[in-house]
């Protein structure tokens, strides 16, 4: 039997004999979750109990060597005894309290100083418990440079871990979870999103830096556009995700030409390889109403979205006017526009009344492309801070760097060039690759990088499968 298929028979039987429930549940810290776990139930079940041993056995061969074992109290204590005993290898336990009488010893078995022990658990959510049983093990001596665990539910535990020296290994993933359940139609759709939804909004670990600095968002499962898709309310964004698991394509293209036809003409030869086309409509000579027309009609033909980069930077009622209003009327054609945070969260309230009905959506400029640009630290972290109390508008952000776990949030990187390097006015790219796969972000947006090329179809292509294979790669 392949991996994935026994692991997906485990996971089944885990929900049959729930160990693993589904409803609203108010957890120890009261909070609400959408997913409980009993595992202590495995007990009842030698099978399963033998078949959690095993699995946990192979992860077990990624650790670095090790001479015992010993199980956190205490549903993992039986796991690791049928470990111990199948494959020979000694093992300890570790106490909850002290006898009251004798050695007070709190972990018992026999064991060297310096001897190396390998943690194992049954379910991680922070890492603490774990963290906790490494802190006794060291007390005592022994080292701990691995722990296994049957079901990492993506909170934070792992990362946790990896800080304090201890490398954690999973068999099960919530994603994973979840994501067998659906497809054997033991949790329907709705419950697939809360679940992956409360995961990502009670991460123990929630980035709070909003700078160049941030840590690439490791460990945590990556999920697909699609399952993104179905979490967003904003409908732009919905949409947004859904094409680019359509096409298989994360790259927008930015066609700064300063007339219509050759803008148009641009747009028709690349329309299919991307998910976005991104205007800078003030910087068309002969911007019309027809070039207006012409354009949504291409972004039907070819399914992506429009994408004005206005830059918004004034007070709300300023920037309300600008954009439903003057020459441009960039609401009634742009599915998509941005604004600069420096006004504060005003600037996003007037767009917002400004777009009215129309399904519209806003990007937040938290990061720039170009060299000393000052949308660093703390202004960062305030873009993000206003992207989350108007996520009904703001469906993402213009940056360098994933800023944020919320799934439903969109990071665009402009300044993306096969080969990196600078222009002449201070402009500074990064690979597809450094954007996607090393930054965590989620759309590379190119310009010059196409247009200018001899062969601009073929290099879209180019970039588009570079952009994608980088996504791709993210959600291994
Ligand atoms: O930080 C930024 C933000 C944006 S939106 N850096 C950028 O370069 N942009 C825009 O992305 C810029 O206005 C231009 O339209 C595009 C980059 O074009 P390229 O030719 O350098 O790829």
């Amino acid at each position: 039997m392949n991996i994935d298929s026994r692991l997906e028979e485990l996971i089944i039987k885990l929900y049959e004999v729930e160990g693993v429930k589904f409803g609203d549940f108010k957890l120890k810290s009261g909070i609400q979750s959408p997913a409980y776990f009993d595992l202590r139930v495995i007990v009842s079940y030698p099978q399963l109990m033998r078949e959690v041993s095993q699995v946990l056995w192979e992860v077990a061969k990624n650790a670095q060597k090790f001479v015992s074992i010993c199980g956190v109290p205490y549903t993992a204590l039986p796991i690791a005894s049928v470990m111990s005993v199948d494959n020979n290898v000694p093992m300890l336990i570790r106490r909850r309290e002290a006898k009251d009488y004798g050695t007070k010893k709190m972990i018992e078995g026999k064991y060297e100083k310096g001897d190396v022990c390998l943690v194992v658990e049954d379910v991680v959510t922070s890492g603490s418990s774990v963290y906790e049983t490494v802190e006794l093990l060291n007390e005592y001596g022994l080292q701990v440079k691995d722990a296994v665990v049957l079901l990492e539910r993506e909170q934070g535990g792992t990362e946790r871990l990896k800080k304090d020296g201890v490398n954690l290994h999973s068999v099960i993933t919530m994603t994973q979870l979840v994501r067998v359940l659906k497809k054997h139609g033991k949790i329907d759709e709705k419950m697939f999103d809360s679940v992956l939804k409360f995961v990502a909004e009670n991460r123990f670990d929630k980035p709070t830096k909003g700078s160049g600095d941030i840590p690439a968002n490791k460990a945590k499962a990556a999920m697909t556009f699609k399952e993104r898709a179905n979490l967003c309310s904003n409908s732009v964004s919905k949409k947004l995700l859904e094409i680019m698991e359509q096409k298989q394509s994360n790259l927008a293209i930015s066609v700064d030409l300063t007339n219509c036809k050759d803008i148009l003409q641009m747009v028709e030869q690349v329309g299919s390889k991307v998910c976005i086309v991104k205007t800078h409509a003030d910087i068309i000579d002969d911007f019309n109403e027809e070039f207006v027309e012409k354009i949504r009609e291409l972004a039907q033909k070819h399914n992506f979205l429009i994408f004005e980069d206005r830059k918004f930077a004034d007070i709300g009622k300023t920037v309300l006017h600008q954009y439903k209003g003057g020459v441009h009327k960039i609401a009634d054609w742009a599915d998509i526009t941005n604004a600069h945070t420096v006004p504060g969260a005003g600037v996003v309230k007037g767009l917002k009344k400004a777009a009215g009905n129309r399904q519209r959506a806003c990007l937040l400029i938290a990061e720039m492309s170009s060299s000393g640009n000052l949308a660093k630290g703390d202004y960062t972290k305030a873009t993000v801070e206003i992207a989350k109390e108007n996520s009904d508008f703001v469906i993402g952000f213009i940056c360098q760097h994933k800023l944020i776990d919320d799934p439903v949030f969109i990071h665009m990187t402009p300044g993306v060039k096969l080969g990196e390097g600078t222009d002449s006015l201070g402009q500074l790219y990064i690979t597809p690759n450094d954007a996607i796969s090393v930054n965590k972000t989620d759309v590379i947006i190119v310009g010059r990088g196409i247009t200018e090329a001899l062969d601009p179809v073929s290099e879209a292509e180019l970039y588009r499968k570079a952009g994608y294979d980088a996504y791709l790669e993210r959600l291994v």
